[in-house]
């Protein structure tokens, strides 16, 4: 009997840009009786089904946008005879969609850490209940990754998470209300000691895997010194403390090592954080600037980022201090306007973001959003390949409509042309070589334009385009420019390293 652990993906590349990192995680969660787990990523390859026996335990992982194929892995697995569980994000808030349409004999809601065991443990005494509640799991039983089951030369970036929830409560994002908003952090030892592990067996790119690797804000501490309420001021204190903490850690380690993460600008404001980040080689972040305007931000609830000038000082401060900003920008707000696609790139560019994402508006499950236009399309009665717009994961991909909210003052097709035309401008081979400039020596500015390119085909047009002519087409050249690109992030490995103090 084997268990195995699939994150499903209806597009393989061969080669994987950041590690699944629940793969990995699940995987230190089997217990070691039951052997090692046969790992599946579909982002590398599709799954071969004949793998799957009866009696074996099934576990496959989904969010939103790979639900679909998940639930078609689910029913292969179960006709197989194999015991069937979902977890993952989207599998927690929709637990009733997997037993219905993925076959699932079985659901952890919430974290996997802990009740994964439990499930494996019921299931070969077949006793297995239709629903898990694995909860947020404290820091201290959160499991690190079982990285010596990862298959050799498949991924550019290893990810490792350092504190998973989010304080904030942004309108489009369902992090906060899933993960919760006290951020959990996992303690540096634990973290450095993986990321050590990481660096022996050649890895020396890591994604800090974190939904904001700033969770307590300077303003947050005045505010609770303003307010005089010296317990929340010394939790708040003790989780910043903690993030010096590890960042003084990272920056002994070799020095070749480069790590990037996920933040809100805040941290712009914080210049002490800055320089940390600096020292620790934390050289890249994504933030989530969303939208260039107040009324865009407020559409947002993201009213803690700044608008205009002050903007473009708080991602000039990320690079002024070393960090490379990738900013991520969101198209089809309700202010939005035709103006917006052009005012955007060029804040982008004046800013000197180094990469930048543009996406169109998605109602994810699990956000405040979500739930205002779920309720908006009560009476909307259209369906395609038979699912309500409401369960857009249901649609086949390729019938997918790219935007679901009704604009005030635009159609589908203009924001969907706008957004497409903001990553044809901010990646024209003349915008991608100026930017290249960042960078030193020559290899490393083409290192950098065959990147930037990379990260256009794989996220831009297999995202937006209409036609699969032109999603197959990027997808094709993705494969292509993906093996060099590893090439460029692989190093070599150091069995000797020790863990510093
Ligand atoms: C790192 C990350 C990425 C990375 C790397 C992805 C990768 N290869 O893993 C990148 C940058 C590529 C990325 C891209 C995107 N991401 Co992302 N990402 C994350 C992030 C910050 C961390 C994921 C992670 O590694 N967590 C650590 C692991 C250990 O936790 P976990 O995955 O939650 O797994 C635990 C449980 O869920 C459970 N579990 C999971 N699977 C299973 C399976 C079984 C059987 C069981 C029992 C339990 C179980 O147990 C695990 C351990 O506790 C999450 C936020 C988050 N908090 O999860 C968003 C998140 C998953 N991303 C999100 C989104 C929207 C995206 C994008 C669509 C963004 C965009 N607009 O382009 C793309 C989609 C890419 C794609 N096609 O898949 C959303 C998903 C929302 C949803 N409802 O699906 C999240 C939740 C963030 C958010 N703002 O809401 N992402
Ligand atoms: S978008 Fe970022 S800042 Fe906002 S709630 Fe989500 S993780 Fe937090």
């Amino acid at each position: 009997m084997h268990i195995h652990l699939i994150n499903p993906s209806h597009v393989s590349f061969g080669i994987g840009v950041i590690t699944p990192r629940w793969l990995y995680v699940l995987a230190d969660a089997t217990p070691r009786a039951m052997g090692d787990p046969l790992i599946v990523d579909e982002t590398l390859e599709p799954l071969e089904p004949s793998t799957i026996e009866a009696g074996d335990i099934v576990g496959i992982g989904i969010h939103t946008g790979n639900a679909l194929r998940g639930y078609e892995i689910g029913r292969i697995a179960r006709a197989a005879g194999a015991f069937v569980v979902f977890g993952g994000i989207h599998a927690t808030l929709f637990p009733e969609e997997a037993h219905e349409l993925g076959a699932a004999h079985a659901v952890v809601k919430g974290d996997g850490d802990l009740a994964w065991a439990q499930v494996i443990d019921d299931c070969t005494r077949g006793a297995c209940q239709k629903i898990y509640e694995g909860g947020r799991v404290e820091p201290e039983g959160l499991r690190p990754a079982r990285w010596d089951l990862m298959p050799p030369d498949r991924y550019m970036w290893a990810s490792v998470q350092t504190v998973r929830g989010c304080p904030k409560h942004c309108s489009f994002c369902s992090v906060w209300k899933t993960d919760g908003q006290r951020p959990r952090q996992r303690a540096s030892d634990i973290v450095v000691r993986e990321i050590v592990e990481l660096r022996r067996r050649g890895f020396r790119f890591i994604a800090l895997a974190d939904d904001n690797f700033y969770p307590v804000t300077l303003t947050d501490l005045q505010m609770a010194s303003r307010r005089n309420d010296l317990a929340q001021y010394e939790t708040l204190k003790a989780i910043r403390d903690e993030r010096f903490e590890l960042m003084r850690r990272l920056a002994d380690l070799p020095d070749d090592m480069v790590f990037f993460t996920q933040i809100t600008m805040e941290a712009a404001e914080d210049p002490e954080f800055l320089e940390a980040m600096n020292k620790a080689r934390i050289k890249g972040a994504l933030v989530g600037v969303e939208s260039v305007t107040p009324e865009g931000l407020k559409d947002v609830h993201k009213g803690f980022n700044a608008a205009g000038d002050q903007l473009i000082d708080r991602l000039r401060a990320f690079k002024h201090h070393g960090v490379h900003v990738l900013g991520s920008f969101i198209f089809g707000l309700p202010s939005d306007r035709q103006s917006t696609f052009d005012a955007t790139v060029a804040v982008a560019q004046q800013a000197g973001v180094t990469f930048a994402q543009f996406v169109m508006l998605t109602p994810f499950p699990g956000t405040t959003d979500f739930a205002a236009w779920e309720k908006s399309m009560e009476s909307d009665t259209t369906r395609i390949a038979g699912a309500p717009l409401t369960r857009h994961w249901l649609i086949p991909q390729e019938q997918r409509p790219k935007v679901y909210t009704p604009h005030p003052a635009m159609s589908p097709d203009d924001i969907r042309r706008g957004t497409q035309g903001a990553w044809d401008r901010f990646y024209s081979f003349r915008n991608i070589w100026e930017r290249a400039h960042c960078v030193q020596s020559l290899k490393s500015r083409l290192a950098f334009v065959l990147i930037s390119k990379l990260y256009r085909q794989m996220y831009a047009n297999t995202g937006i385009a209409t036609d699969s002519a032109r999603v197959g087409r990027s997808a094709h050249w993705a494969r292509w420019i993906i093996k060099p690109c590893r090439r460029l992030f692989s190093a070599r490995p150091m069995p000797e390293l020790t863990i510093p103090a």
